[in-house]
């Protein structure tokens, strides 16, 4: 069996802060989407080189029969969007939305995803069948993406194959693994959809 593979570490990402350097020359609005629970706002705030924007409220009792995500002990959820920054290779600044994981807050999606180059779309293997709606919903806006496989304790583990074929993904969609509280891994998953980006981009039509 082999594990999608871990994106290359080729990206130089300096601590720019608060504001951003003179060298960068480009930005782009990214997605990061994925069912409820699977780690958005986590790799957000992990990447993000500014103070990150959340915007999270307690879950309710009122929403106990359809908020069910993996992880039972969560007790907040993203109600509108997470917001970061990331300047990567000192020249593409990344503009990082994270939206709710909830399949009503479609129409904030719709609202979040205008101007939006791509989407890391957030995956977790204890429960494939959740990601099909972001997935779909990815399909319906056009907006290409990258998947990221979010390893959770006790998650487990497929081969890129039989991955690739539960999640009905494209040949060319990029498929890694990350873990979202670690930056140097997140940071390595938004440096495979920027690629795959500019491939698609650049591709002879
Ligand atoms: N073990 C492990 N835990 C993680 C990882 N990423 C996130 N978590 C934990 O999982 C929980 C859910 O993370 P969130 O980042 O709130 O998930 P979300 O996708 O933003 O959730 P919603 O906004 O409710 O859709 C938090 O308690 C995180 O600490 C990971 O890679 N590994
Ligand atoms: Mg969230």
């Amino acid at each position: 069996m082999t594990d999608p593979p871990r994106a290359p570490a080729s990206v130089s990402v300096p601590d720019s802060g608060k504001y951003l350097t003179s060298s960068v020359a480009g930005a782009a609005k990214i997605l990061v989407v994925g069912p409820l629970g699977v780690g958005k706002t986590t790799l957000v705030g992990t990447v993000s080189e500014i103070k990150p924007l959340f915007t999270e409220a307690a879950m309710s009792q009122a929403g106990a029969g359809v908020d069910t995500a993996v992880d039972c002990a969560k007790t907040t959820t993203t109600v509108s969007l997470d917001f970061g920054r990331l300047t990567i290779d000192g020249d593409l600044v990344l503009y990082l939305f994270g939206t709710p994981g909830q399949q009503r807050f479609l129409p904030a999606w719709r609202d979040l995803a205008k101007g939006a180059l791509g989407a890391l779309a957030l995956v977790d293997t204890r429960d494939l069948t959740a990601s099909f709606d972001a997935l779909g919903n990815l399909e319906d806006l056009d907006l290409p993406f990258a998947v990221a496989v979010n390893t959770f304790p006790g998650s487990p583990r497929y081969g890129v194959d039989d991955l690739r074929s539960a999640l009905d993904l494209l040949p060319g969609t990029p498929l890694v693994t990350c873990d979202a509280r670690d930056r140097a891994s997140s940071i390595r998953a938004l440096a495979a959809l920027v690629r795959h980006l500019i491939d698609t981009a650049t591709e002879p039509s």
